[in-house]
């Protein structure tokens, strides 16, 4: 039987995932949705044959909705995500978990007190067949132990309302997230250092940002945040060993010659550069919620990685380096 899901947010990725979740999951049907754009929410539904919520709590308690999945806007987040905690759903959280490590705490402690996993955060990198690679090169001890991280994440423009703080929170958050899922450790000190800003950055938006973590065994790591670059969609990750080095491939595109030069495409954004991933995230979430299991990125992780983006923040705000104290991972999390 399919898993009825309930959307929160029908924006960009809101909408994908719907179109993912109805054309290419198998085992998983959207009935409902809501958005406080209650047009567009109409506009979707009646293209999806769905239910149209106002609110996002009527979503969750909707009596025909088996989970959800949350895909408004990040200061949205904690307050649905506490909502399906109590009604005992499973939910599938766009990244980040929420915008403050005090908030996804509440997650953490409403999580336990329920006695079982139900979250799951959008880290869909870790599903990315490139991520994945370096991973296992990481682990098979083709390129020795890391040592050093080179990562650029580029987005052609920001959206409308997009602010430094932002940069991190809601950009590199992905990196902290991957790289330590990558190197099987926590970070130890954060720092970020901010050049001099593009022309094309809007008012008081500093851009490019450049994030330094150190990792508790001493790994040094390098992350470029520039979200008015222009050209294209640009992510890449370069990892450093004691013999070797493993580098994220660029994405398969076709090579043309044409006009006196040798070219190929760029994406524009994310969907389509990390549309396999979302697409593996997604349907081995739902064949995990049918077990009564959530096998993806944990609660834990995205608290854990707010507690980095917070310290980043901190790092930024005060232009020190600043320790991360990250708590040791209840029994609860542990896989
Ligand atoms: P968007 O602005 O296109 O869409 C967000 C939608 O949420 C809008 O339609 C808005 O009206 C709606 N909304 C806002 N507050 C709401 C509320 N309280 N209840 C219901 N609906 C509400 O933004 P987007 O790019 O689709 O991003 C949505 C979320 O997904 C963000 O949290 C973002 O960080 C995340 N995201 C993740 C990835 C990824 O790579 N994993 C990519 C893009 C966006
Ligand atoms: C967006 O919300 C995403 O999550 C994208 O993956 C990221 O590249 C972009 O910077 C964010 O704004």
């Amino acid at each position: 039987m399919d898993l009825r899901i309930g959307v929160i947010g029908t924006g960009a990725i809101g909408e994908d995932h719907i179109r993912r979740l109805t054309d290419v999951i198998t085992g998983a049907k959207v009935v409902a949705l809501s958005d406080i754009n209650i047009d567009r929410a109409k506009k979707i539904a009646d293209q999806y044959n769905a239910k149209v919520y106002v609110t996002g709590e009527e979503v969750i308690a909707a009596p025909e909705v088996d989970a959800i999945v949350i895909a408004s806007w990040d200061p949205t987040h904690a307050q649905y995500v506490l909502t399906a905690i109590k009604a005992r759903k499973f939910v599938l959280c766009e990244k980040p978990l929420a915008t403050s490590a005090e908030d996804c705490k509440k997650i953490i402690e409403a999580e336990i007190a329920e006695g079982k996993q139900l979250v799951q955060v959008g880290f869909m990198r870790r599903f990315d067949r490139g991520y994945r690679q370096i991973k296992s090169a990481i682990e098979d001890d083709k390129i020795g132990e890391p040592l050093l991280l080179h990562c650029v994440h580029r987005n052609r423009i920001p959206g409308p309302k997009h602010t430094t703080e932002m940069s991190i929170k809601n950009s590199v958050i992905h990196e902290i997230d991957v790289l330590r899922w990558l190197l099987g450790e926590e970070y130890k000190t954060a720092q970020v250092l901010i050049p001099r800003s593009s022309r094309l950055a809007a008012d008081g938006l500093r851009d490019p940002q450049i994030v330094l973590l150190e990792t508790q065994s001493g790994v040094r790591i390098d992350i470029e945040s520039f979200v008015n670059c222009q050209y294209g969609y640009d992510v890449q990750c370069e990892v450093v060993g004691e013999t070797g080095t493993v580098r994220l491939p660029d994405p398969a595109a076709i090579v043309m010659r044409s006009q006196g030069a040798l070219s190929y495409e760029i994406f524009s954004d994310w969907s389509d550069r990390f549309i396999e991933a979302y697409d593996i995230e997604f349907q081995q979430w739902i064949d995990g919620v049918k077990q009564g299991m959530v096998t993806g990125p944990t609660a834990w992780d995205g608290y854990a990685a707010c507690i980095t983006a917070d310290a980043c923040t901190e790092a930024r705000e005060k232009g020190t380096i600043v320790p991360i104290e990250m708590p040791e991972c209840p029994q609860f999390y542990s896989k």
